[in-house]
């Protein structure tokens, strides 16, 4: 490890320019800023104006009473309540846009994937026979935005788990029923004086959850598909090193697909690149920060500069003429930080404005001149550019398997399923899988886990799929392209060659981990690994989870049965009891379990010691690392050489 907290060499290369300017990041200020020790643990209650009461050492109740175990349940409750707020009010604005497209509003976007509309559709039990598409999409987006206000029965996709997994949260009582109302009784009960037994609370917790991840988050990813297109692989290049010296580099950042479509619409407009042109550069160069590059990315191809920490890494370059934003993972040093270079915050959401940036707000009715508006700003600001340092570094990516095209590469558009994956599960081709997702955080490297835990992943014979920031994280390194073939283990080399896809697949953004559910849901279904996902070889990793969308997303993957590790640390470790009821606990309600492991080796281990036991428990023969690699595309080559050596 370097002096700075992070194995990326154009952050390195960055941090010491950052130090010599005495220039403060994330990096620096997580070391000035030490965490604090109770409510790192879970122990602090501040939900009373009779506290906050800190339960450590003698301390073990509340001024109101209330233990720790109490205290750390309501706590992570609540951080599930406000993960699950923020990506469900990203798929409720996504059913608004397609609710006015499909009335003809909404200027600049239209619906691309008709096939996807359908698929949607069928979901929801909406008739499609003889209908136009914006007559379906009227009827899909007001079915979408109903799962946000519905009091009873169930979120729609419910019905889109296995029948075993739909049993055992009917049994539970833990169906959601719709996003708001559960985030609101998630809210009341953890309110003081009322869901006091950490049990039951950890129980809403659950069901707060379920309603992101097969509610909003679901829906976020389909309607993005229906409104932007399904993706499919696609080739790039990551990093800071994508930004452009000579041309006006722009850098959208946040989440929501509705602002970076239209910029990414805006920033080919023939007139804006003359105007751009007028003002001395080449051209207009757009670049991704965390998941909204990564919207782009899997849909345009579009760059990614970087992961969450990299937001302001790419200010310092001195070469970005416009940041835009919109909501989420924003830190709002980036306008003090912006202030010491030429660059432009642009706030664009009336819910998410920053002081001292410049706010420009997007408005969907008129959203692609809105953009083109974005982007003038943006060019006027060229000409202010001073010297610029862009570290030489990036690496290339293959990205866009959406679960869609997965299906499809596994046998085409009519025999597609996941018959061949499975099957090379259940031969020990495949170990088993793992879903390594989530964030930066500044308190451990910069994708020190995320990377380790791939390559090690990958060699050991386990397909990964990656999404969000630790997607990112993987790519930059080369996980994603084609050098990962010599790291890769013989059996999943061979299957995957066969197939035709990389060892590790970029799902997209972390709404996107809603694909993953669905991939999870079709390989329990399709035969061989068991009836659910509590059966299968697999598990689910956050290695630098740093926000609450992450425990919301870690939770809705136990609640469907997987095993999910955390890294960092742990945000109820001052409780044992609340420990216990996500391990043991849920794990024999649900058949998933949440732990936290700061350790990246000891996540390895844990993890694959699990697939382990899941392959034996299916009856599986042992994963054997040296019974296949006797076909592929490797072997032929060394097969080629001899032929032509013997002439
Ligand atoms: Ni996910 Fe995306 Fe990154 Fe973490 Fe933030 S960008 S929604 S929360 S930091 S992975």
């Amino acid at each position: 490890m370097t002096e700075f907290k992070t194995i990326d060499p154009a952050a390195v290369e960055m941090l010491k320019i950052a130090a010599e300017e005495n220039i403060s990041t994330a990096f620096s200020r997580a070391e000035e800023v030490k965490p604090c020790p109770i409510g790192e643990t879970g122990a602090c209650c501040k939900i009373c104006f009779m506290g906050p009461c800190r339960l450590v050492g003698k301390t073990t109740r509340g001024v109101c009473g209330a233990d720790v175990h109490t205290v750390a349940a309501r706590n992570f409750a609540r951080m599930v309540a406000g993960g699950a707020s923020a990506h469900s009010d990203h798929g409720r604005d996504l059913a608004m846009t397609l609710l006015h497209v499909a009335k003809g509003e909404g200027q600049g976007y239209r619906i691309r994937d008709v096939a996807k509309l359908h698929a949607v559709a069928r979901y929801m039990g909406i008739p499609t026979d003889g209908r136009t598409k914006e007559e379906i999409a009227l009827d899909v987006a007001t079915e979408a935005l109903a799962n946000f206000g519905r009091q009873t029965g169930q979120v729609t996709y419910v019905t889109r788990a296995t029948k075993k997994r739909q049993e055992i949260w009917k049994k539970l009582g833990i169906v959601p029923r719709g996003v708001d109302r559960e985030v609101v009784e998630t809210l009341h009960r953890t309110h003081e004086g009322v869901d006091l037994d950490p049990e039951n609370i950890l129980r809403h917790a659950l069901r707060t959850s379920l309603a992101d991840g097969w509610g909003g988050s679901m829906l976020a990813t389909d309607i993005g598909d229906i409104l932007f297109g399904t993706p499919a692989p696609i080739s790039t290049e990551i990093n800071l090193g994508v930004l452009k010296e000579d041309q006006v580099n722009i850098i959208v950042h946040g989440h929501e697909p509705t602002l970076s479509e239209m910029i990414v619409a805006a920033a080919q407009d023939p007139e804006l690149i003359a105007y751009a042109k007028s003002k001395g550069a080449k051209g207009i160069n757009l670049a991704g920060i965390c998941c909204t590059g990564n919207e782009i990315l899997m849909r345009h191809g579009i760059s990614p500069a970087g992961n969450f920490l990299h937001q302001e890494l790419a200010i310092i370059t001195g070469a970005v003429e416009a940041m835009i934003v919109d909501v989420q993972c924003i830190m709002q040093a980036l306008a003090s930080l912006a202030e010491n270079y030429h660059t432009k915050l642009i706030t664009t959401s009336p819910k998410a404005k920053i002081p001292g940036a410049t706010h420009i707000e997007f408005d969907e009715s008129r959203a692609l001149d809105s953009a083109k508006e974005i982007v003038r700003t943006a060019i006027d600001n060229y000409p202010n550019r001073g010297k610029t340092r862009i570290p030489p570094i990036k690496n290339r990516l293959v990205a866009g398997f959406s679960h869609e095209y997965l299906n499809y590469m596994q046998g085409g558009i009519y025999r597609g399923s996941f018959r061949p994956l499975n099957d090379a599960i259940v031969q020990g081709r495949i170990r088993g899988a793992a879903g390594v997702v989530g964030c930066n955080n500044a308190r451990v490297p910069q994708d020190e886990g995320i990377y380790n835990l791939v390559k090690e992943f990958v060699a050991n014979d386990v397909l990964v799929v990656v999404t969000g920031c630790a997607a990112t994280g993987s790519a930059k390194y080369g996980l994603l392209s084609p050098e990962i073939w010599a790291a890769t283990g013989k059996g999943l080399r061979e299957v995957c060659e066969a197939v035709g896809v990389p060892p590790v697949l970029h799902l997209g953004s972390c709404v996107d981990n809603s694909r993953i559910l669905t991939v999870l849901t079709q390989m329990a279904t399709e035969g061989g690994l068991g009836e659910d996902i509590d059966d299968l070889p697999a598990v689910g990793i956050c290695p630098e989870y740093m926000c609450e969308k992450a425990i919301a997303i870690g939770t809705y993957f136990v609640a469907s049965g997987a095993y999910v590790l955390f890294g960092v640390h742990s945000p109820v470790s001052a409780s044992d009891v609340v420990t216990r009821l996500m391990t043991e606990g849920w794990e024999s309600q649900v058949g998933g379990k949440l732990e936290f492991e700061p350790d990246w080796r000891k996540i390895l281990e844990k993890s694959l010691a699990h697939i382990d036991k899941k392959r034996e428990k299916l009856g599986l023969v042992p994963w054997d690392p040296n019974r296949f690699g006797k076909s592929g595309d490797a072997v032929m080559m060394e097969y080629l050489k001899t032929v032509a050596a013997s002439k």
